[in-house]
């Protein structure tokens, strides 16, 4: 009963946390080991049956094994949970070798920045199309429609926590027509 229970937490714990690539290693660890105390349990379950000697207290040792990794992982995955990653600041060159964006495609996570500065050719600005969005809505309010004159001019666009996950497409006002577009996606 404690086996199936801690192997059932460990199961789930697995399948929250997978998606946290940090916690990769330590997740793999903790799935080998919990593995190899499953093989172990079935291991000493059969010599039992074969041989008909008490090893009982063996198999509750490994139990309690199981028990505690599972609790340890419920640890490491409420750690997890009550920290969510950190929001990561990307730059996007507006003017990168001509008139375009650099780069042109940049994906982010909500609670992400994004700093779009200048560099040839200004002015610039980043305009959402609402029409190439999941989210019409958050398009128009991404859009920074003031232009940067200054070189090495910036600002920021801040990706919102409950941003919808897709690809927003975005242009320059002034240099549309040469193909100054990007892309923002939000994964
Ligand atoms: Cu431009």
């Amino acid at each position: 009963m404690v086996n199936y229970l801690s192997m059932t937490i460990c199961r789930f714990t697995i399948k929250n946390i997978q998606k946290l690539d940090f916690y990769q290693d330590i997740i793999r660890v903790l799935d080998f080991f919990r593995r190899s105390l499953l093989y172990n349990d079935q291991r000493i379950h059969n010599h039992l049956k074969k041989t008909g000697v008490n090893m009982r207290f063996i198999s509750s040792l490994s139990k309690s094994v199981a028990l505690l990794a599972s609790i340890a992982m419920l640890v490491i995955s409420s750690l997890v949970f009550s920290n969510p990653a950190e929001a990561a600041n990307y730059t996007v060159t507006m003017g990168a070798g001509g008139l375009q964006f650099g780069p042109k495609k940049v994906a982010v996570k909500p609670g992400d920045t994004v700093t779009f500065k200048n560099a040839m050719l200004p002015p610039h600005n980043v305009m959402f199309n609402p029409a190439k969005s999941p989210d019409p809505n958050l398009s128009k309010s991404l859009s920074h429609k003031q232009l940067a004159f200054r070189a090495g001019e910036s600002f920021d666009i801040n990706i919102p926590a409950d941003a919808k996950a897709g690809d927003y497409e975005f242009f320059c006002i002034p240099h549309r027509g040469a193909g100054m577009v990007g892309h923002l996606v939000v994964e």
